[in-house]
C-alpha cells in the first residue's frame, strides 16, 4: 500500500510532452479520438497518451503546444518504387495518345526503359533523385516508407538499389523498409523466364539475405511478368532464407497469384483489381493485407476496381500506398492517394486513413510498433492544420502538415 502510494507520487519522467491538439489514435483502424490530448514521449516511444486533463505530475525536458489541429500516426507508405534512374514522361504522352501500357512494354519501353536508366545511373545520382522524391512524401506526413528494388534485375544493380534505399534512411528523418523485387520483369540478358528465376533463387536472394539488405521479397505475377508457378518457386527460396513475401498480383488480369501468395502467408497482395471471392477468403485466412494502389489505377485509366465490398465482408485489412514509380504511378503524395481511394474506390475517409497508418503497418509487419498511437508504440506522429481528420482525404494536395515527429523528435 505505502509502496503503491510512493510510486504514484513519483512524477512521470518525459523527454517531451506534446499537447494542444485532438488525436485520432487509429487504434484498431478506427479514429478512436482523444480530444485535447497530451502525448508523453521517452526514448522515442509513447509512454503516456490520454486526455490532457488526466495528466499526472510530470517532468519533461521539452514541452510543445501544437496550438490546435489534429494529430494522427505518421503516415506509412507501404509500397513504393522510389529509387530509379531517369523518368518516363515520354510514355505518359504515348499513353495519352492511346498506346497501352502493355504495348509500350512490348516495344521495349515500360519497366525495361527504367531498368536501362537505373543500371546506367551512378549510386550518387540514384540517391539524389530518390531523396528529392522522398522529401515530398515526408513533407506530406510520411514517417515510414517501403522502397522496392526491381529496376536492376542483376545481382549488382539490385544491390545498388537496395543500398541507395538504406542510405536514404541515414540522410532523412524517416524509417525505410527495403523490399527485393528482383522478380519484377525480365532483364535483357535472359531469354527464358525459368532460367532467370533460377538465377534469382541461386544467386540473388541468398546474397541479399546474407547482406541483410532486404526486409521482404516481392514479385510481379502477371501475364507480362512471371507466372504463379515461377513466383511460387522464388517465394519458396525467400521463405527458406527467412524473408517474408508480398506480391504484385491481379493488377491487369486474374492469374491466381493472390491465392498462391496467401499460401506463403504473404504480408500483402497489392493492386488486386482482378481478385475473386476465393482470393479474398484466402487472404482473410492467411492474414494478408490488401494494398490498394489508386495512383496506378488512375494513371492506367483502369476500369475494374478492387472488390472493396468483399474485402470489407471478409475483414481483410485494406492499406493504401502511392506505388510511386516512373511508369504507372508517378505519385508523390500519400494523402492524394487517400483521396483517390475515397473517390475512385468508395472508401470512407476513416478507412483511407487506416489504410495509410494501421493497415499499412501490418502490410510491412510492423503493426506492433507502428501505425497507431498508444502507450508503448514508436513516437511517430503528425499534427495537421485541419478541423477534422476527414480533411486529410478531402484536400487535393496543399500543405496540411503543421508538425512532424519521428521517433520522438520534431523534424519539421
Ligand atoms: N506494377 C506496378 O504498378 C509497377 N510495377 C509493377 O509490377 C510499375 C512499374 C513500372 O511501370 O515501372
Ligand atoms: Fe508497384
Amino acid at each position: 500500500m505505502t509502496h503503491a502510494t510512493g510510486h504514484s507520487d513519483r512524477p512521470l519522467i518525459l523527454d517531451s510532452l506534446w499537447y494542444g491538439a485532438h488525436v485520432a489514435t487509429m487504434q484498431d483502424g478506427l479514429y478512436s479520438v482523444i480530444e485535447n490530448a497530451a502525448i508523453g514521449v521517452r526514448g522515442g516511444r509513447i509512454v503516456w497518451l490520454d486526455d490532457m486533463s488526466k495528466l499526472p505530475a510530470y517532468e519533461a525536458q521539452q514541452e510543445h503546444d501544437f496550438a490546435g489541429g489534429w494529430v494522427t500516426p505518421g503516415l506509412i507508405d507501404c509500397h513504393t518504387h522510389l529509387v530509379f534512374g531517369g523518368n518516363r514522361a515520354g510514355e505518359f504522352e504515348q499513353r495519352l495518345n492511346g498506346v497501352s501500357y502493355q504495348d509500350i512494354a512490348k516495344q521495349g519501353g515500360g519497366i525495361a526503359a527504367s531498368v536501362k536508366a537505373t543500371r546506367e545511373a551512378s549510386e550518387a545520382s540514384l540517391l539524389a533523385s530518390a531523396k528529392r522524391r522522398l522529401s515530398s512524401l515526408i513533407q506530406d506526413g510520411v514517417t515510414t516508407v517501403e522502397i522496392k528494388s526491381g529496376y536492376g534485375l542483376s545481382l549488382q544493380s539490385e544491390l545498388k538499389m537496395l543500398r541507395v534505399a538504406a542510405q536514404l534512411e541515414e540522410l532523412l528523418p524517416i524509417q525505410v523498409k527495403r523490399t527485393c523485387l528482383a522478380a519484377h520483369a525480365m532483364p535483357p540478358e535472359f531469354a527464358d523466364k525459368d532460367a532467370y528465376i533460377d538465377y534469382l533463387c541461386e544467386e540473388v536472394l541468398p546474397q541479399i539475405a546474407d547482406l541483410g539488405l532486404a526486409d521482404a521479397v516481392d514479385a510481379f505475377c502477371e501475364g507480362i511478368a512471371f507466372s504463379t508457378e515461377q513466383v511460387s518457386r522464388y517465394f519458396e527460396k525467400a521463405k527458406a532464407l527467412g524473408l517474408p513475401v508480398k506480391i504484385h498480383a491481379e493488377q491487369l488480369t486474374s492469374q491466381g497469384g493472390t491465392r498462391m501468395a496467401a499460401k506463403f502467408q504473404a504480408l500483402s497482395a497489392d493492386h488486386i483489381e482482378f481478385i475473386e471471392e476465393a482470393d479474398v477468403q484466402a487472404m482473410a485466412e492467411s492474414g494478408t493485407v490488401a494494398v490498394l494502389l489508386p495512383g496506378a489505377f488512375f494513371t492506367l485509366k483502369e476500369t475494374q476496381k478492387p472488390p472493396i465490398d468483399w474485402l470489407r465482408q471478409y475483414q481483410v485489412p485494406m492499406a493504401i500506398a502511392t506505388d510511386a514509380n516512373p511508369g504507372t504511378s508517378p505519385a508523390l503524395s500519400l494523402r492524394l492517394m487517400m483521396n483517390m481511394a475515397c473517390t475512385l474506390f468508395a472508401l470512407t475517409p476513416e478507412e483511407a486513413l487506416a489504410g495509410a497508418t494501421t493497415h499499412a503497418a501490418k502490410a510491412l509487419g510492423i503493426e506492433e510498433t507502428h501505425g497507431s498511437l498508444a502507450v508503448g508504440k514508436t513516437a511517430d506522429f503528425v499534427c495537421w492544420d485541419v478541423e477534422s481528420p476527414g480533411e486529410l482525404c478531402y484536400w487535393l494536395g496543399g500543405q496540411l502538415l503543421k508538425q512532424r515527429i519521428q521517433q520522438g523528435k520534431l523534424t519539421s
